[in-house]
């Protein structure tokens, strides 16, 4: 099909999405990123133009949203607003993580919600994709007003989600703490004892490896990109930004294989430690961040490193750049940087980190470019492991679940050679991502008619 024809489909549909919902610019983005690759490909497939699968896509299958009240510590009446977008249920049941966030809102669930959909199909497990959250802030909060307020968020939630029917999980904001609130009082409502929340502690039901499982998938998939190019990450210099949980683990494993992690963040600032993370630092790390609930300024007070406030890390010179922080975190100068530094690899831990300015740049630069449908994949390709590990009630050893994880993560970088491999033998990863978990929905659809 000719580009022109092509761009006039795109510009039509894209339209219709603007028009339908408005000031939500996150979910047009998302829309944008996969209708670019997608639409060209629909074209030259028939069934699923006439099927009209990727407007079907882009329409959430129900949203819920909710009041939720909850007390402080000082005794003041709170009130937060509570999320969940039941995206897609073709390939299984709704999955996807909660984000408790000031800023979330309508816009931001629903390109996540949006993004889990071709994320879950990625991993070939049976996951449909869905999203939600809160607006509540759990920084600087106590352990029982956390409490208070996950009682309160499942007290309505609970009647909409289920084993078979929606399984959330962490996000920002959302770790074990809050998991373990959230299914305690899931719990109590529905007197079952399910796996209906992912991420649950290893005592109560949760999976191995879990925590780790974003970050190191991350790493593995940036193994198999390397490879392509015939380099290897022993040796080389990365960057990462966030310091929480897919940060900490992507950061573990980038030093477990050899790679030196030079920068971390938070939402103050970035510390530089160019003699790189090494174990003990590691450990003061899980401790400062889970432990403590600090700020990442205080790891360059202990190690004696650079900290520089309200900056992100791009500009430090490094080979590989792995965003773990938040959508919208690198943009077109900060790509420019990277790539003017020498910059090889970026792979997205956060989901739509890069601006489609610096997606655009890495694009035509051609360095090794993964969106985080596919390289951050790893966590809810573990929640799935955990759904089955909770099915047959019982747990598989951290060694199984790794290994299962790598081959999860190896599969899904071949989706991405075979739909994004381009006549000059580089890959697009962006493409590939988007046309296979495209394809993996869109067949699931239209087995089962028009619902
Ligand atoms: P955490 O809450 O554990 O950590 C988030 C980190 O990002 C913190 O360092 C936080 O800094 C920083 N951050 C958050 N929001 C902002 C912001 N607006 N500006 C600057 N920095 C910010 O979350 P996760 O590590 O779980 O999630 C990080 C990213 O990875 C998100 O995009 C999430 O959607 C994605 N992701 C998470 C998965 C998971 O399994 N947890 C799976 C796949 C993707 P501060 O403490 O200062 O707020
Ligand atoms: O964005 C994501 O993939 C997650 N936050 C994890 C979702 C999950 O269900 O494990």
């Amino acid at each position: 099909m000719d580009t022109v024809k092509a761009s006039n489909e795109t510009e039509a549909f894209l339209k219709t999405i603007q028009d339908k919902n408005p000031h939500e610019p996150e979910f047009l983005q998302a829309v944008q990123e996969v209708a670019q690759d997608v639409l060209p490909y629909i074209e030259a497939h028939a069934r699923y133009r006439q099927a009209r699968i990727l407007e079907r896509l882009a329409e959430p299958d129900r949203i819920v949203i909710f009041r939720v009240c909850w007390i402080d510590d000082q005794g003041n009446y709170r009130i937060n607003r509570g999320y969940r977008v039941q995206m897609n249920n073709a390939l299984g049941p709704y999955k996807g993580g909660l984000r408790f966030h000031p800023s979330v809102n309508l816009s931001i669930l629903k390109f996540l919600a949006f993004e889990q959909v071709f994320k879950n199909a990625l991993t070939g497990l049976p996951l449909g994709g869905g999203k939600g959250g809160s607006d509540f802030d759990p920084k600087g909060k106590s352990d029982n007003e956390v409490m208070r307020f996950c009682q309160s968020f499942m007290t309505e939630l609970f009647r909409h989600i289920g084993p078979d029917t929606d399984v959330p999980a962490g996000d920002i904001g959302v770790g074990a703490r809050e998991v373990g609130y959230l299914f305690g009082q899931y719990k109590r409502l529905r007197n079952e004892f399910s796996g209906v929340l992912t991420g649950k502690g290893i005592e109560y039901s949760g999976s191995f490896i879990r925590p780790e499982a974003t970050g190191y998938g991350c790493v593995y998939m940036l193994e198999e990109m390397l490879r392509t190019r015939q380099e290897q990450l022993k040796g080389k210099k990365v960057v990462i930004s966030g310091s929480g949980n897919v940060a900490q683990y992507a950061a573990e494993k980038i030093m477990q294989l050899g790679g030196r992690v030079v920068a971390l963040s938070d939402s103050d600032g970035f510390i530089h430690d160019p003699d790189g993370l090494d174990t003990e630092k590691f450990k003061y790390l899980l401790w400062l961040k889970n432990e403590q609930r600090g700020r990442i300024a205080a790891y360059a007070r202990q190690f004696g490193c650079g900290y520089y406030p309200g900056k992100k890390p791009w500009a430090v010179p490094c080979d590989i750049a792995i965003p773990c922080a938040t959508q919208n975190e690198l943009n077109g100068d900060d790509a420019r940087t990277l790539t003017d530094n020498g910059c090889i690899a970026v792979v997205e831990g956060a989901n739509m980190p890069c601006t489609p300015e610096a997606v655009e740049w890495f694009l035509q630069k051609k360095i090794l470019y993964a969106p985080g449908k596919a390289s951050n994949a790893g966590g809810v390709a573990v929640s799935g492991l955990e759904m089955s590990q909770n099915s047959l009630r019982l747990r598989w050893t951290r060694e199984e679940v790794d290994e299962r994880l790598r081959s999860i993560m190896r599969q899904i970088h071949e989706t991405c050679l075979r739909f994004g491999r381009m006549e000059d033998g580089s890959v697009n990863y962006v493409k590939g991502a988007n046309i296979g978990g495209f394809v993996r929905v869109a067949d699931a659809m239209l087995a089962q008619g028009l619902v």
